[in-house]
Parts: C-alpha cells; sequence; structure tokens
C-alpha cells in the first residue's frame, strides 16, 4: 500500500487490530446437506474439541477470540467447565444460538405451535438457553425460529405472531441487564409457505416491542435473490437495531458457503456501511455460520475470517471526504469511483503488515497447516463419533 500516507495505514490497521470475528461451533463438526453428509477426518467428537478447533482459527488470525455455541448440539453437564477449557485455550464461550427445531414436537412449530404444551416446551429451552449464558458468560443469545406453515389455511398468520411475541417476551424477561436478545430472521426453509420471522421488519417490530436490548440478527444467506443487504444494514444502523451478523455466502438460496467466496463485493458493500456507522469492534456482533461441507473445515474458517478482514481493509480504504464531496456534488461517476477503487485495490500486504504487527505469522493458512495440528486430530480423534448437527 504504497500510495497510502502512514498515518491512513496506521489508522487502518488499528481499526482492523480492534476487529472480532465470531467462529461457530457446528463449523468444526460434519455437515452436508439433506442428500449426504460427507465424514471428514480430524473431526471433534465433543463440545470441548469443537473449542480447541475454534482456538486453533484465533491462534493464526488473532481476531477471532470466541466461539458461538449450539443447544443442544453443544450440551455439556458443567457450562462452566466449557467456558474454563475455552478459556485455558484462549477464547471465550459467545453467543448461545437456541434450537427450537430438531424435536418431534416441533413440526408445526414452536413458540407459534397450535399447542400450548409445545409453545411452552419451547419457551423453556430459550429459558434454559440464557442459564447457558450465566454459567458462559456469554452476551448474546441468538434465536432462529423454523416456524411457519406450508400450505394457505394451515394455521392463523396473525395469531402465531401473538404466540411468538409472548414466547419472546418470556425469554427477554429472563435475561440478566448485560444481556441481549438478538432476533434473526429467514425468508424460508423449511416452512415453504409462510415463515413467522421471514424478514428484517418482522424481527425488527417484535425487537421494538421486547425492549433496547432486543436486535436483529442479519444472516446474509437468508435472503431472497438479489436482496440489497447493505440497505437492511444502513436501516438497521439507523434504528439502533443491528445486533449481529451471521456470515456466509450462497449463490442460490441458505448455501452457508464461505463468507466472502460467492459475492466479495456484496460483502464489502456491507462493511462499508458498517465503516460508515464506526461500528468495526463494537457491539455489533460478526459472527460465521457457515457450513464446510466439503472443504477441510478449520482452513475455511481461518480463509473466512481473513475474506472479512480483507473486505472490512478495502472498506477502511475508501475516501470518506472524497465520497461525500462527490455525492454532495451530485457526481454519480466519481462518487462510484470512490467506491470501486477502494475495493479493487489489493488489501493483502496490508494484512500481512498487520499479522506480523500481531506476532503473527502472515499467512494463517500456511502457519495452519505447517502447525501439524490437522494430523494430531486425525490421530487423536480416530475413534469415537463424530459431532454432527444433528439433522
Ligand atoms: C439456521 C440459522 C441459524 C443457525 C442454524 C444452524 O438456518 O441460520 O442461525 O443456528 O441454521
Ligand atoms: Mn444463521
Amino acid at each position: 500500500m504504497t500510495d497510502l500516507a502512514p498515518s491512513t495505514v496506521s489508522r487502518i490497521k488499528q481499526v482492523l487490530r480492534g476487529q472480532r470475528i465470531e467462529t461457530a461451533s457446528w463449523a468444526y463438526g460434519n455437515s452436508g446437506t439433506r442428500f449426504k453428509v460427507f465424514a471428514q477426518p480430524g473431526v471433534p467428537r465433543d463440545p470441548f474439541e469443537k473449542v480447541a478447533d475454534a482456538a486453533q482459527v484465533h491462534r493464526f488470525t488473532g481476531v477471532a477470540p470466541s466461539v458461538a455455541v449450539h443447544i443442544p448440539w453443544d450440551r455439556v453437564d458443567d457450562y462452566g467447565e466449557l467456558a474454563r477449557v475455552a478459556k485455558d485455550l484462549g477464547v471465550a464461550v459467545g453467543t448461545v444460538n437456541a434450537n427450537v427445531f430438531q424435536d418431534d414436537d416441533f413440526k408445526l412449530g414452536s413458540v407459534t405451535h397450535p399447542d400450548a404444551r409445545v409453545r411452552a416446551k419451547a419457551v423453556a429451552h430459550l429459558v434454559e438457553c440464557v442459564d447457558v449464558m450465566d454459567a458462559t458468560g456469554s452476551r448474546d443469545l441468538k434465536l432462529w425460529f423454523s416456524d411457519g406453515t406450508n400450505y394457505p389455511g394451515q394455521d392463523d398468520v396473525r395469531v402465531r405472531q401473538d404466540r411468538l411475541a409472548e414466547g419472546l417476551a418470556v425469554a427477554y424477561a429472563r435475561l440478566g441487564g448485560h444481556q441481549r436478545l438478538l432476533l434473526e430472521y429467514k425468508l424460508f426453509e423449511p416452512a415453504f409457505y409462510m415463515t413467522d420471522v421471514p424478514d428484517w421488519g418482522t424481527a425488527f417490530v417484535h425487537c421494538v416491542a421486547l425492549g433496547e436490548r432486543a436486535a436483529v440478527v442479519i444472516d446474509t444467506g437468508h435472503h431472497a435473490p438479489g436482496t440489497n443487504i447493505e440497505f437492511i444494514v444502513a436501516m438497521l444502523v439507523r434504528a439502533g437495531r443491528l445486533g449481529g451478523f451471521d456470515f456466509n455466502s450462497r449463490f442460490y438460496a441458505d448455501d452457508d458457503l464461505m463468507v466472502g467466496a460467492a459475492d466479495p463485493f456484496q460483502l464489502f458493500r456491507i462493511m462499508h456501511e458498517i465503516v460508515l456507522a464506526g461500528l468495526v469492534g463494537g457491539d455489533v456482533a460478526f459472527m460465521l455460520d457457515q457450513c464446510h461441507n466439503i472443504e477441510p473445515k478449520i482452513a475455511a474458517v481461518i480463509r473466512s475470517v481473513m475474506n472479512v478482514q480483507e473486505a472490512t481493509a478495502k472498506a477502511l480504504l475508501v475516501d470518506q471526504a472524497a465520497l461525500r464531496a462527490a455525492q454532495d456534488g451530485g457526481q454519480v461517476l466519481e462518487a462510484n469511483a470512490v467506491l470501486m477503487d477502494a475495493y479493487n485495490s489489493d488489501v493483502r500486504p496490508l494484512l500481512r503488515e498487520l499479522r506480523e504487527d500481531m506476532g503473527l505469522d502472515p499467512d494463517p493458512i500456511g502457519a495452519y497447516k505447517r502447525s501439524g495440528y490437522f494430523e494430531r486430530i486425525c490421530t487423536e480423534r480416530a475413534d469415537g463419533a463424530q459431532a454432527g448437527w444433528g439433522a
């Protein structure tokens, strides 16, 4: 980055140094499509081993100090112990994800189910997840509901919204003063006619009704093709209700591929909104929600973290003064050029330098491969049942 003033470079590096990206425990386990789960060697057999893998990602990137868990996939007898083990490995247990989509009882919904008994069971799980947060010291409860209907007329749309609001209110009331409820939306799947939380507007309405510590999560794979996600980012930032991201990328639907792989330009545009709002390193949670079905998992998570860093660095390169001047002057082409100049810059040398400044290897994936960790887990974890997503 020879053409940048040293003060600009150090400002950009300072922000990148403070960036935090949370990885997901389920990314380290086996996963697949509805057609086949291809098991990989060395896959963790329990939550402790997932945390150990997450610690490797942090070790080589320096910006992934926490790992999200998913209950019951990551159920352990003693969550305090899980948090202590994580801490000893250099990471923290991060966001707690509730799972009310895999019990037989939830066929027709969880918190929106027509049967009060099933609704109570779902709400009890949400509350249980806050107990887990208390034990792990986690800040965020992340809720995604598969609830919805497959056929017109199957259930009453407004009544289901009332049930949803009631269930959310119970979970929200259980939170401690420092904890947050993050509500995630998704357009469709597994429900194919109507999803109860299909879009940011619905999630936003519920969050506002709940209170200040409820905010919306944008999973980048949960929209209709062509949706302008950065617009949603801007709207939620403006309303003070952007809770976080579940990053991944997609070509078709909820593909859960590595973030920045399918559409790095979209990731840049999202990070541009984040940089404009000064939210890198703040309270917005930047999480990865991905599945590595055919590629080696730990290296893929490292790659994903690097992709987020690259998009962020490019967004930080945008010449804000020039952009504003062009915008204010109605200079369409010039404004667009400011953005494209930043996007088309090669930020990899700057990131290599940053890693060296941080005492890290400038090449995280190479360093991970050379570390021998993968060979070690392949041997150590040869026996026993590998963790999977339980689908
Ligand atoms: C859902 C949603 C949630 C994630 C699960 C595994 O589609 O994205 O965030 O916890 O998948
Ligand atoms: Mn998600």
